[in-house]
């Protein structure tokens, strides 16, 4: 896969120079205490990974769910790539197809491929993403269970209810993670990592367990881009093609109501 224990509570991703350049960056960043911390370049079987900590090894039997930001999931580039040299994929057509079998078109079903970018999109909408900026990928129970049924987890009512779930109804520990991405949301809108890159395909990690412990990080920077300079985004207006805006800050104003309106008054 791409993940292998590292020593002592770290952990090993498989290399990807975009997503170095982004934890050497964030390193040096107000957002520090929000992502994993970094390590540099190892290496073990021939293979490149970056180290970083193991965020689950201070949990005892942690909840764990991933939640993908932004409201777009893919880079314009790949967009670019798509219309300059189309490749389609029969692996998405199936993946679309085992979800549902009319989401193809005629030309899709006698292809039996799709663009994936026409995936990506397709995923976007089908989910909460194209709706409310960020979709829940899967969540892990504390007994070890997983769920990644969560592709058609798109209205305010079904996130919510999945959202529950996640935390078991524990209103203190909701009113952590709410704490938690208010606190997040502020650090995002003063850092300046985060004005100067395209924030693409990220997720928040929200972790909890049974001795009250909990927390949300920044994870898998594979697809953030830098911004050439002087350009920033602001991660709240609406992606058109061009202008780069992922919609992250939206999804996550949009995270913050949710979680808000799950309290009790
Ligand atoms: C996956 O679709 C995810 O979007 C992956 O993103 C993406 O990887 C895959 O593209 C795509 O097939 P499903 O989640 O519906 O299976 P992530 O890694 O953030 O989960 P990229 O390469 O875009 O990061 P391919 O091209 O790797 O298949
Ligand atoms: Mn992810």
């Amino acid at each position: 896969g791409n993940f292998q224990a590292g020593p002592d509570g770290k952990l090993l991703k498989k290399y990807c120079k975009s997503e170095q350049q982004c934890y050497q960056k964030l390193m040096h960043d107000s957002l520090q205490p929000f992502v994993p911390g970094y390590y540099g370049v190892t290496q073990h079987d021939e293979q490149d990974y970056n180290m970083m900590d193991d965020l689950l090894a201070d949990f005892d039997s942690p909840c764990i769910m991933d939640c993908k930001m932004g409201s777009r999931t893919y880079l314009e580039e790949e967009l670019r790539k798509a219309r300059e040299c189309p490749q389609p994929r029969r692996d998405m057509y199936e993946k679309m197809v085992a979800v549902d079998a009319n989401a193809p078109t005629t030309e899709e079903h006698a292809q039996q491929s799709i663009l994936k970018t026409r995936y990506m999109q397709w995923r976007e909408t089908l989910s909460s993403t194209a709706t409310l900026g960020f979709r829940i990928e899967g969540v892990k129970n504390a007994n070890g269970t997983c769920n990644t049924n969560f592709k058609k987890t798109k209205g305010k009512a079904q996130v919510t209810e999945a959202l529950q779930d996640f935390v078991d109804k524990n209103v203190p520990v909701l009113r952590c993670y709410q704490q938690r991405l208010t606190e997040l949301r502020s650090v995002l809108e003063n850092s300046n990592f985060f004005r100067g890159h395209e924030v693409v395909g990220s997720s928040l990690l929200f972790i909890h367990d049974q001795t009250g412990k909990v927390g949300v990080w920044m994870i898998d920077f594979g697809k953030t881009m830098p911004m050439p300079c002087p350009l920033i985004l602001d991660h709240r207006t609406p992606w058109v093609e061009g202008n780069r805006e992922d919609g992250y800050l939206w999804g996550l104003d949009n995270f913050i109501d949710i979680l808000s309106s799950m309290l009790p008054a």
